[in-house]
């Protein structure tokens, strides 16, 4: 014990830094304290010599300078000199390191790097290069993680391409610069100040997304304000436009579909009126004279009150190729949100998008991709894939996951979503025959597409840390890792993302890591257990509301989703119910339909169960339930556990702030676990078995709370 503690003592003051606010996200480039790896480095390193002239080979000397005296330390030029470390765009290499290089740039797109060793000339060579200036900075990045992760450097053959064209972040940020489900402060645009005060920080975000390969960003809201197309705004645009440029990322604007009427003066929005196509053509042109490589319109149409197409009587063909017309001679893409449901359609409106899109595969133009949010409710935190997945051959289809928790308790639940998008994007749609999956159809793999893409929701506003609490940050990381790569594994990429931003030490990795890799099995289990869905409370979702019945909408009800009563819960979707498991592949179906092949996770999705249902385990529904309610409070406790004892690894600052956050997810873990529990047990008048800690409070508590001023609405 007092070895331990001891040990405990001198860790503590050898490895701790205080102070650190996290601001500097997966790039912290720490000093490197294991001497041979240092040498190493320095040696390889120490001539640094760069081709080309553009802003984007300027930002990769400067990183590259940045990245190396942080981890090296400032003296480390001088180490040697037989070494050089060679990048530049392909045209601007000489022709003996090209023959050196061979046929390697055959084996990467546009946007792809290599990174190579050789010797030649009597010097050890290391060459970063691709054939545009974007791709030689992505190298640079990836050259950085390398020594950020201590790997060796000593042979080096790498290529690397990313795999999906267009992979942004959508802000849904506000003129007003609030955040709409954002819980990470206020807007990062000060719109106010712009264009004339470019906040460094805007700087910054373009590192931070250049590093991980994003390449777009959309900046405003799909609930979208038509201010934002107005002379005044795209002043500010463009200025952001014009920082964001060399470090290869896009700028796109969300189109609000009525923007004729409101800022154009016309009277109507019908994507058929000639004056209309008139005024989106011109806008257009001028967004490109100010922004020439402008990536073009997010649209969100006739879905939560946006206005659309359909209320001229067209559709979203209509809608989407008369912008689609407005881009294609700038080659501008359109990304026409799928996330629609309607209060008319009140059979189940998991089967909406898919009812309403996939008959019009094969009609859009070339530059539109239709965006699908992961599942097909709305970012819950368990849903089975979108089933228009693989369901559109011919229409490029665009992923869309939220980075921000909406429904996942927000910026206090310390949870690490690349998890979940593996599981998506593992997921096998069967469209095409076994191994059919998700990331083949986003990559473009499985129909052939030419035009590909990903959006993931920021998380990302004017707190110091950027994202709330510094755990997500590995969000906004790991989003953009599988952005480029949709088949990286998410433990991998948690790897990277603890070696960059905390520490290399394994006593700290093991464990952090493996702490992350149960926390989205964790929120399923204290929210919503065994494909329960869409029981938070109104409007904010902050917090459980199972209850909830009076919205004027029925599908604003939690009880729409659960449909608990004296027999069951669960949403029948199966051929007695709802049919929407008719909208997967006959494969996928036959799995969701049988209460023998289902998974336990996604059994209330698709089936309305006894409570005393024996499941797979021989213990009833209702027993489950409350174990696994249990079990997410207990996955949580094992959370905070682990964390205190990494403690010597971390810094002070940014130690305490997750051990608070994470101190505030037990309790609201807590919260959850008896609420819900309380609120079922009405319908299943069935006790808590033995191991369920009892509820600290009634059922007439938990629903007497509000939360007036919950953020991000
Ligand atoms: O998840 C719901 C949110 C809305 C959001 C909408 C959407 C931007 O509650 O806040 O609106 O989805 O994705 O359009």
């Amino acid at each position: 014990m007092l070895k331990k503690l001891v040990l405990f003592v001198v860790l503590l003051f050898c490895l701790k830094s205080f102070a650190n606010d996290g601001y500097k996200l997966w790039l912290q480039y720490d000093y490197i304290k294991n001497e041979n790896l240092r040498s190493e480095y320095q040696a390889a390193t120490s001539n640094l010599m760069s081709f080309g002239t553009s802003e984007t080979i300027k930002i990769a000397l400067k990183e590259l300078e940045l990245g190396l005296n942080g981890m090296l330390g400032s003296g480390y030029k001088s180490a040697s000199n037989n070494s050089v470390l060679i990048f530049g765009n392909k045209t601007n290499l000489s022709d003996d390191i090209l023959q050196k290089l061979g046929n390697s740039f055959t084996e990467i797109n546009d946007e792809g790097y290599i990174i190579t060793s050789f010797f030649l000339k009597e010097k050890n060579h290391i060459v970063i290069s691709g054939k545009t200036d974007a791709g030689v900075l992505y190298g640079v990045f990836n050259f950085l993680k390398h020594i950020q992760t201590q790997k060796s450097i000593k042979t080096l053959n790498i290529k690397d391409s990313p795999k999906i064209d267009i992979r942004v972040l959508n802000h849904w940020d506000n003129l007003d610069r609030t955040v709409e489900r954002g819980y990470s402060g206020f807007s990062i645009w000060d719109w106010h100040r712009l264009p004339d005060y470019l906040d460094p920080r805007y700087t910054d975000y373009a590192r931070a997304n250049a590093s991980i390969g994003i390449n777009g960003t959309v900046l405003n809201n799909v609930n979208a304000n038509a201010l934002i197309l107005t002379p005044q705004y795209l002043d500010k645009v463009e200025a952001l436009a014009n920082v964001f440029r060399p470090y290869g990322i896009k700028v796109y604007l969300t189109a609000r579909f009525s923007a004729p009427i409101e800022i154009g003066g016309l009277e109507t929005a019908d994507p058929y009126n000639k004056d209309v196509i008139q005024w989106w053509a011109e806008k257009t042109k001028e967004i490109y004279e100010r922004i020439p490589d402008f990536g073009g319109y997010l649209v969100k149409a006739n879905s939560e009150g946006q206005p659309g197409p359909q209320n001229y009587d067209r559709n979203h063909v209509d809608g989407a190729n008369m912008l689609a017309t407005a881009l294609e001679p700038y080659n501008g893409v359109v990304m026409w949100r799928a996330f629609v449901y309607s209060e008319h359609d009140v059979t189940d409106r998991a089967k909406q998008a898919y009812s309403e899109f996939v008959p019009y595969d094969g009609q859009f133009k070339d530059n539109v991709l239709v965006q699908v949010k992961n599942g097909p409710i709305d970012f819950q935190p368990h849903e089975p894939f979108h089933p228009m997945f693989g369901a559109m051959p011919k229409t490029p289809l665009m992923m869309e996951f939220q980075i921000t928790q909406e429904y996942l308790g927000q910026s206090t639940h310390s949870i690490y979503l690349p998890k979940q998008y593996e599981e998506i994007l593992n997921s096998d749609t069967y469209r095409k025959g076994k191994g059919s999956t998700v990331a083949k159809v986003i990559d473009g793999s499985l129909h052939d597409k030419k035009l590909t893409g990903i959006a993931g929701v920021s998380n990302i506003g004017n707190d110091m840390n950027w994202t709330g609490n510094p755990m997500l940050q590995a969000n906004w990381y790991g989003y953009g890792r599988l952005a480029w790569n949709p088949y990286l594994s998410a433990e991998d990429i948690a790897e990277d993302w603890l070696r960059s931003t905390f520490s290399n030490d394994k006593r700290f990795i093991e464990p952090v890591k493996k702490m992350m890799m149960t926390t989205t099995e964790a929120v399923v289990n204290y929210m919503t257990p065994f494909g329960l869905h869409h029981i938070m409370a109104t409007g904010h979702h902050y917090g459980p509301g199972p209850w909830v019945s009076n919205l004027s909408r029925p599908e604003w009800n939690p009880v729409y989703y659960h449909k608990a009563d004296s027999l069951g819960v669960g949403f029948d979707r199966t051929p007695t119910g709802s049919h929407a498991t008719e909208q997967y592949a006959p494969e996928v179906a036959k799995k969701f339909n049988d209460l023998k092949s289902i998974s336990d996770e996604d059994l209330l999705w698709f089936h309305h169960v006894a409570w005393d249902y024996k499941m797979k385990n021989g213990k009833t529904l209702w027993n489950n339930m409350a174990l696994k309610y249990q079990e997410g409070v207990d996955q949580v406790k094992q959370m905070m556990e682990t964390w205190e004892n990494i403690e010597p690894f971390v810094d002070e600052q940014r130690y305490n702030n997750i051990k608070m956050l994470l101190e505030i997810q037990y309790k609201e873990a807590k919260w959850w676990r008896d609420a819900c529990l309380l609120y079922f047990q009405e319908y299943s008048n069935m006790p808590l078995p033995e191991s369920v800690e009892k509820p600290s409070q009634t059922l007439d508590y938990f629903q007497s709370l509000s939360f007036p001023f919950a953020p991000g609405n």
